[in-house]
């Protein structure tokens, strides 16, 4: 058995002492690839899942080499934010679950102590990360990694370059902005300091006032423009609602609600405990209207949501209609209240939107065809609140009962009508979150509007406009994941990008603030085509006068050294060509990502293409700390090897499902390559001159994997790859050799095993190394072209008449073991009648007509073979599979099974006979079909 781990090691050396991943911008005559995997948090060792990405952009980048690009692929580290200092404050604390985890991780009694210190972090795990990567044999240019924050001043610099220029083009602001809040910390809360709750945001609510007594009830809805549909209030008769005073007024409202007012920039004090029910049967003034409307209970109202108070508008809210509905329905409750029950019936919905295909009642037709049956249905109620959502809010239009909207549409309508209802005071804004979110700290999160922190402007509408542009222009793999950009780019707003806690670079000119992880890490490719110059020069000698000029060629040429040879490695390798990542860093880095490049950046550098790929699961099963299963690449590589880790990991998935790490494969698949290996030293470059019919189909099959592997590459495919260039290859050469014995042609073989070692390359480096080396190639196969396929050379017709010799073999197996004869004296191959051929060739060419039985007996039942043809089309119809693709005439197939009788002869041990189905007597031969010998055993 092949010793990987000695063979790695020594490949792995050899890159590096010979640097062929430190491309020279002077290979001009190459267009350039550069790609990058997101650098990452380094507060400990990499496991699996970052093992998937990286070894994805490594088959990326390894690809594109052999294809003739200079390629460029750095690999940095991100150290900003509070989790290093968190973990270093608790070690000072001697917390136990933070010691068992570096104990877990290896770390000796005497070394834990030093985690106290935050820089020791980075001086552990930035070089740990590095060896790695590098024992995975990731081909990254290691002259270019740097640390990210203050611990490194030259990227410091560059940070607040960046920050600086934001600022002058108007896209980081002060303002007062709503953000998630821990409570408990004191401090905003972005998508990586949670625990539960990535990708929740605030969402914005207009709460409505009802003039009532003294003061307000206060209800919240996403739709204000739908006021002119309020037909009732909905108040859950069984809660308790609070009166309190919210900075001059008073309101009704629900307990839940008085601390999230508090977040929200109003003064509350509670004023006194209101009964749900003390509140039905009242009229309220509804807003903006000015009509008086009943206030009636339901049973859907949700306390911890808005205010606990609904408006109901049941043309246009299946809740709202489904109550009302019910309520009609109920006499009980509507006795229980003193309810008029005349008075109940006679609330019908009101038509304000015309919401085409669903009509000018949405909710109602909705409901109605969904039958739903009461407001505690709610699954369907969710899924027809969806349905009429996305109509009416995006294709919707007013309809004359909404006074001066009428005919806007919808989504126009809804600013309008909430900036007038703020303007005259009858509603306010409300923010709520748009699902749970809980700190890494434990605790649930808020709302809070900040007034004092430093925003980025996400939600600057001409700069969306730009990023939409530059996404449209962009390629992703795969595609699919197009519409949740176009969302996220929609839904983003002001971003808070600043912490008072944490490792980061210092907001430039408010240096209180910590600029925090999701913003110092949306332009730092460009910091890699210039990391290993910039880490030579003083970086005292660093300013923004400096990075306008190497990046935009701005101003006077500054006195640094290499500043020009920096300027040219900029412009050489920018824009960056591929960028990928794990699903989850959509919805917001790789979003910032694009907001940032474009705002940094002329169009000439916009960002090329992003890849995305989904969350590893392990033998099955999600990954997660709980389940130790979080396997670290240190162990996977000593334990199967990198490039057993590399392909069973790329094996596992591809485009957005979730890959699995299958350990099984993992532990069989060394074995496999061993077995390439043995191909390679006992049959490379041996086999004779002479062509035989067989070899068609072998060259035809080799040029079809090539093509195959190429295009599944192109797209980032790489389990597809995988499966063709090992599997797929791996099959056909061995069904050739066992074809052709000894007799196998040389310069075939060799261009099928070459091409297997090529297109393995990306995938198993190391191995493919060692292979090229066996087969006494010149340099690196990581370095050498990608083999080429020629399409004339795929040859259908070849392959199929293949395919049908080893059909008839599975199907003489079969026979076999039926009959349970592993030893029968005689097989006899019976070859279909003619007539079956002549009627199939036809009967195809009917069948892309019509599929309809009757139709089809119709044509052929007159001619001559009439009543059999009959009985065979339904079944015919029922599985066209059992139609040949390709169909041979009898002759032809007759010949082929004379022409490998003595193979078939020697593979079963026995004599073979091939009779034409017309020259034979056993009615066995009346159940041929073309493609499809009938076979007798004696
Ligand atoms: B919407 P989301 Cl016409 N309990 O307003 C239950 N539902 C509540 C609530 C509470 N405490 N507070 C507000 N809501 C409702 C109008 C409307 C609404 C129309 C169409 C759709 C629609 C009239 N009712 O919302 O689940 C309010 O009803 C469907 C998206 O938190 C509020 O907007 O996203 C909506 O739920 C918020 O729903």
């Amino acid at each position: 058995m092949t010793d990987f781990l000695k063979i790695q090691r020594k490949w792995q050396k050899k890159w590096a002492e010979d640097k062929i991943f430190e491309p020279k911008i002077e290979d001009e005559n190459k267009p350039k690839f550069f790609l990058t995997f997101p650098y990452p948090y380094i507060n400990g060792y990499g496991h699996i899942g970052h093992c998937f990405t990286n070894s994805r952009v490594d088959a990326f980048a390894r690809y594109k080499r052999m294809k003739g690009y200079n390629v460029l692929f750095p690999q940095g580290w991100h150290c900003t934010g509070s989790p290093i200092v968190a973990a270093a404050q608790r070690v000072k604390e001697k917390e136990e679950k933070q010691i068992k985890i570096l104990k877990d991780m290896g770390f000796s009694d005497k070394d834990i102590p030093k985690f106290e210190d935050t820089k020791y972090w980075v001086k552990v795990f930035a070089p740990a990360w590095e060896n790695d990567v590098k024992s995975l044999g990731i081909s990254v240019d290691w002259r270019r990694t740097f640390i990210t924050t203050s611990l490194n001043p030259h990227y410091d610099k560059f940070i607040r370059w960046q920050f600086n220029t934001l600022k002058e083009k108007g896209y980081v602001i002060k303002g007062k902005f709503p953000v998630v809040w821990c409570p408990k910390d004191n401090e905003a809360v972005s998508d990586h300091s949670r625990s539960e709750g990535e990708g929740e945001t605030a969402q914005e609510f207009t709460l409505l006032k009802f003039k009532y007594d003294d003061g307000y009830i206060v209800a919240a809805t996403l739709r204000p423009e739908t006021i002119y549909g309020q037909t009732n209030l909905w108040v859950d008769a069984d809660n308790e609602y609070v009166k309190a005073k919210v900075n001059d007024e008073k309101w009704i409202i629900s307990k839940e609600c008085v601390e999230k007012l508090k977040g929200q920039d109003k003064e509350v004090e509670i004023l006194e405990k209101i009964k749900g029910e003390d509140l039905i049967g009242k009229y309220v003034k509804a807003p903006g209207i000015g009509r008086e409307i009943i206030i009636l209970p339901s049973h859907f109202c949700d306390s911890s949501k808005g205010t606990g108070i609904v408006t109901s508008v049941p043309s246009d809210a299946p809740d709202d209609y489904i109550g009302l509905k019910d309520l009609k329905n109920n006499k009980e409750e509507i006795e229980k209240y003193s309810l008029v029950e005349e008075a109940i019936k006679r609330i019908e919905p009101i038509a304000i939107i015309n919401s085409f295909d669903l009509g000018d009642m949405a909710a109602v037709k909705v409901v109605e065809n969904m039958k739903i049956k009461n407001q505690h249905d709610r699954t369907k109620l969710d899924e027809a609140k969806k349905l009429v959502y996305k109509k009416g809010f995006y294709e919707g239009v007013m309809n004359k009962n909404c006074g001066k909207y009428a005919g806007m549409k919808v989504e126009e309508a809804k600013e309008k009508v909430k900036k007038e209802l703020l303007e005259s005071g009858e509603a306010d804004k409300f923010y709520e979150l748009s699902g749970k979110v809980v700190c890494r700290c434990l605790t649930p999160c808020v709302i809070k509007i900040v007034d004092n922190q430093w925003f980025i402007d996400y939600g600057d509408k001409a700069w969306k406009n730009v990023v939409h542009e530059c996404l449209d222009g962009m390629k992703l793999y795969p595609e699919k994941v197009r519409p949740q950009f176009e969302h996220t780019i929609d839904w983003l707003h002001q971003w808070a990008c600043t912490r008072e806690r944490g490792l980061g670079t210092r907001l430039p000119w408010d240096e209180q603030w910590l600029i925090e992880s999701l913003s110092d890490s949306t332009i730092y490719m460009a910091y890699y085509t210039i990391a290993h110059l910039i880490k030579e020069v003083n970086p005292e000698k660093l300013d923004d006068d400096f990075f306008n000029y190497v990046f935009y060629g701005k101003g006077e040429k500054p006195i640094v050294e290499n500043v020009e040879k920096m300027r040219e490695e900029f412009m050489y390798w920018y824009p960056c060509d591929f960028r990928n990542s794990g699903k989850d860093l959509v919805q917001n880095h790789l979003t910032f990502y694009i907001f940032n490049q474009v705002a940094m950046f002329p169009k000439e550098q916009w960002p090329k293409s992003i890849g995305v790929n989904g969350f590893v699961t392990v033998d099955g099963q999600k990954m997660s700390k709980s389940l130790g299963n979080m396997v670290p690449v240190r162990y996977m590589i000593n334990e199967f090897g990198a490039d057993a880790s590399r392909i069973t990991i790329l094996n596992g998935g591809e485009g957005l499902d979730d890959p699995n790490w299958d350990t099984q494969f993992a532990k069989t698949i060394t074995g496999k390559l061993d077995n390439l290996m043995e191909l390679v030293k006992t049959k490379y470059n041996k086999g004779v001159k002479e062509e035989k019919q067989i070899d068609y189909w072998f060259e035809s099959k080799i040029n079809r994997v090539i093509m195959e592997v190429t295009e599944a590459m192109d797209e980032t495919m790489f389990r597809t790859a995988i499966q063709k260039a090992y599997f797929e290859m791996t099959r056909v050469i061995k069904w050739y050799l066992k074809r052709v014995g000894d007799l196998f042609n040389k310069q075939l073989l060799v261009q099928a095993l070459e091409a297997q070692v090529l297109m393995l390359a990306p995938f198993t480096p190391h191995i493919c190394e060692e292979m090229w080396k066996l087969m006494k190639k010149e340099g690196y196969v990581s370095l050498a072209n990608w083999p080429n396929f020629v399409e004339k050379k795929i040859d259908e017709r070849a392959e199929f008449t293949e395919e049908f010799i080893g059909s008839v073999m599975v199907d003489v197996s079969k026979v076999m073991e039926l009959a349970k004869l592993d030893k029968p004296k005689k097989v006899t191959l019976f070859v279909s009648n003619e007539w079956k051929y002549l009627f199939l060739e036809q009967f195809k060419k009917e069948m892309k007509t019509t599929r309809n039985v009757g139709e089809l007996i119709e044509m052929f039942v007159q001619s001559e073979n009439g009543k059999d043809i009959a009985k065979m089309i339904p079944m015919l119809v029922k599985n066209p599979q059992k139609i040949p693709h390709i169909i041979l005439n009898q002759t032809e197939e007759f010949e082929l099974l004379l022409e490998n009788k003595e193979f078939l002869n020697k593979e079963y041990g026995v004599n073979i006979e091939v009779v034409l189905a017309e020259k034979a007597d056993d009615l066995k031969a009346k159940q041929a079909m073309p493609s499809k010998p009938a076979i007798l055993l004696e």
